[in-house]
């Protein structure tokens, strides 16, 4: 059976949609929108009982959080060694672990906070004040990224690993942050990651399903 993927691409599925491009897989995507309740259905519960996208099905087996997701597939889809999002040793392996742990615990909510109320909300909801409170609180977390990166071009090292789909996909909304000005290496690696084809392939998903909403799914 075809892997799914549930999930519109303007959201946390950007993750498992970035692995599952950057490695050519064949999947089938339902474009589920979780807004106004759409992940609430008893059908989309009986895939995620917490009702968030994104949702992955791989003949049955079911993964949800977006991270769990992402990882799941790097190392369900190993790939040819070099191109390989998954570890390749232990070492790796528990640099992909921790700095996808940490990006979550460390990073994410305030990296959210800074881009709703710096970025993406209308401009008369935002609140200033939170976002500069969250960019607060995130710049010592940029800090010891941007320490690891003196050394290596990537997360886990030289080499592009799901760790830096995960992190990377979080660390884009607080790309306008002030702190990223004073961590040029991050910076960099930001950039690099973004501009990958497979990134730039589920930008165009979310444009195209910006323009064309599509109706829920599930
Ligand atoms: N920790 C979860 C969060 C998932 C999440 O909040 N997804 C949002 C979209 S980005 C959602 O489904 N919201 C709909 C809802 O909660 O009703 C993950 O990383 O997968």
């Amino acid at each position: 059976m075809t892997l799914k993927i549930y999930g519109i691409a303007a959201s946390r599925t950007s993750r498992p949609l970035w692995v599952a491009e950057e490695l050519g897989l064949v999947y089938e995507r339902i474009a589920q929108p979780y807004e106004n309740g759409a992940t609430r259905t008893p059908q989309f519960l009986a895939l995620n009982p917490n009702g968030h996208i994104p949702v992955i099905d791989d003949d049955g087996v079911l993964v949800w959080e977006s991270m769990a997701c992402a990882l799941y597939l790097a190392g369900r889809f190993p790939g040819e060694v070099q191109a390989s999002l998954g570890a390749l040793n232990h070492a790796e392996q528990a640099d992909i672990l921790r700095w996808s742990f940490w990006v979550v615990t460390e990073c994410e909510k305030d990296a959210l906070t800074f881009l709703m109320h710096r970025v993406a909300m209308p401009e008369d909801k935002r609140k200033p004040e939170l976002a500069r409170e969250a960019e607060r609180r995130l710049a010592p977390a940029l800090r010891v990224l941007e320490q690891h990166l003196q050394t290596r071009s990537y997360v886990a090292g030289e080499r592009f690993t799901v760790a830096d789909i995960c992190v990377a996909s979080v660390l884009a909304w607080a790309q306008r942050a002030e702190t990223m000005a004073q961590c040029p290496r991050l910076a960099d690696w930001l950039e690099r990651c973004l501009a990958r084809p497979a990134q730039l392939q589920v930008r165009v998903m979310a444009k195209n399903e910006r323009q064309n909403p599509p109706p829920p799914k599930v």
